[in-house]
């Protein structure tokens, strides 16, 4: 195992080897362009040894918000023909200031823009004052164009940025994309099918992307007989924390609106939605079939990060971690459906163990957090720093070089990180 501080460097450096000049691709190659929740985590990784840089990553996401005030998942700054679906695809033409998908993705980004103001808030003060209006009207948002019994849901399976998860199955099933037509992914070039979503799944993906493209990203447009939504964990516990730290970085610059607070109190409603008496754990809820997905994933165990104390869900946390040396998987390794090795059905992602472990922090279930938080940096120190690894055996998966990898690692696993 390598020395601890060269871990350090070494994540220092793939933060600055994956800046493309004001913002951070999630890795060379398999994924060419600025993510919005990779960038959330890039910056916060900058933060701890360059804050102008951080702001930095953090400007150049919202400078391409939406009119109506969507922050895209994806923003393709400049052409690259190395992955699929490009611009050329989702044809956003007209909607937006920088060419871009036309969905967005869980937002972490006031949560982690939080803490880099408060590593430095007088040099983040100018930056709060213009970020904070934005950030509003993304939550505000979500809440108007995303909501169902005040849960956040998903209209395409990328906006959860849990891309192939069980979660999904049964909503996806239901979609025929037959005349989807023929297309070329670019991402089984870079990386073993074994670790990627299947054709099965693609299709449906460009399907979707297809229908939105012929709505022309009318979000009142494309409510009207919506194939595909699904209120997701993720969304609604990283929203309802964004909330609160949207709430914190509001009253810092004096930007006082008690709409920010409502969207915070319904948003605990919704949360208390999710929860899932059979399965005990807070899971996914297919809108369009009108029934829970039984989907017990690492999302399910942000309720803790989304500030719920929920005593409830510990058996199951208890449960999942046991069977696997190196948690937290990304489904239930008592589940039929459990892959350890295929992206998100199995796979540990050590950004979603930092939401984890921060959240288990909060709510005073130490033990655990700790233990989490060990158990990512034995992995990482190990294996490197990759995109997802094998919860049975830590074997590496993905991408290498990952840059939300090397930024968790020096805000929270490296051992001279402050906590999480
Ligand atoms: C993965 O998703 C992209 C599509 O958005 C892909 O597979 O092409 C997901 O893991 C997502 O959460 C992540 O933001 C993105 C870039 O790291 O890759």
């Amino acid at each position: 195992m390598p020395e601890l501080p060269d871990l350090d460097n070494e994540a220092r450096a793939i933060l600055t080897a994956n800046d493309r000049g004001g913002y951070t691709v999630p890795t060379e190659g398999l994924y060419p362009y600025q993510w919005n929740w990779d960038s959330a985590f890039a910056a916060y990784g900058f933060s701890t040894f360059d804050i102008p840089r951080a702001w930095a990553e953090v400007e150049t996401l919202f400078s391409g918000q939406w009119e109506n005030g969507m922050v895209p998942h994806i923003l393709f700054h400049r052409p690259d023909t190395g992955y699929f679906p490009g611009p050329d695809v989702w044809g956003t033409e007209g909607q937006g200031p920088i060419a871009s998908s036309g969905i967005s993705q869980p937002p972490v980004a006031a949560t982690f823009i939080r803490r880099i103001y408060e590593a430095d808030p007088d040099q983040g003060r100018a930056h709060l004052e213009r970020l904070v209006p934005k950030i509003e009207r993304w939550h505000r948002w979500f809440m108007h164009w995303r909501s169902y019994e005040y849960a956040i849901c998903i209209t395409h399976p990328w906006e959860s940025g849990r891309d192939n998860a069980p979660d999904w199955d049964g909503a996806m099933a239901a979609i025929d994309p037959g005349d989807v037509g023929p297309y070329e992914r670019r991402d089984l070039g870079h990386v073993d099918p074994a670790m990627r979503p299947t054709k099965e799944d693609y299709d449906r993906y460009i399907w979707l992307v297809q229908r939105g493209r012929r709505h022309r990203w009318d979000e009142s447009r494309l409510w009207e007989n919506r194939p595909f939504l699904v209120a997701d964990p993720t969304m609604t516990f990283v929203l309802l924390r964004a909330n609160r730290d949207l709430e914190v970085l509001a009253r810092a610059v004096g930007y006082p609106d008690w709409d920010i607070y409502e969207m915070t109190g319904a948003l605990c409603q919704g949360a208390r939605f999710l929860w899932n008496q059979k399965t005990r754990a807070y899971d996914a809820f297919d809108v369009v079939a009108g029934k829970r997905c039984h989907s017990v994933s690492n999302a399910s165990f942000l309720c803790w990060y989304g500030g719920l104390d929920a005593p409830e869900a510990l058996p199951t946390y208890d449960r999942v971690m046991a069977r696997v040396p190196y948690g937290v998987p990304s489904y239930d390794p008592d589940g039929a459906k459990f892959d350890a090795r295929r992206y998100w059905r199995g796979p540990v992602w050590g950004m979603m163990n930092l939401l984890i472990a921060t959240g288990l922090a909060d709510q005073g279930y130490t033990d655990r957090a700790d233990a989490l938080r060990a158990a990512t940096a034995k992995l990482i120190a190990e294996h490197g720093f990759w995109e997802y690894f094998n919860p049975s055996d830590g074997t590496p998966a993905g991408g290498a070089r990952f840059t939300w990898t090397a930024a968790i690692w020096l805000g929270w696993a490296s051992p001279n990180a402050g906590r999480g």
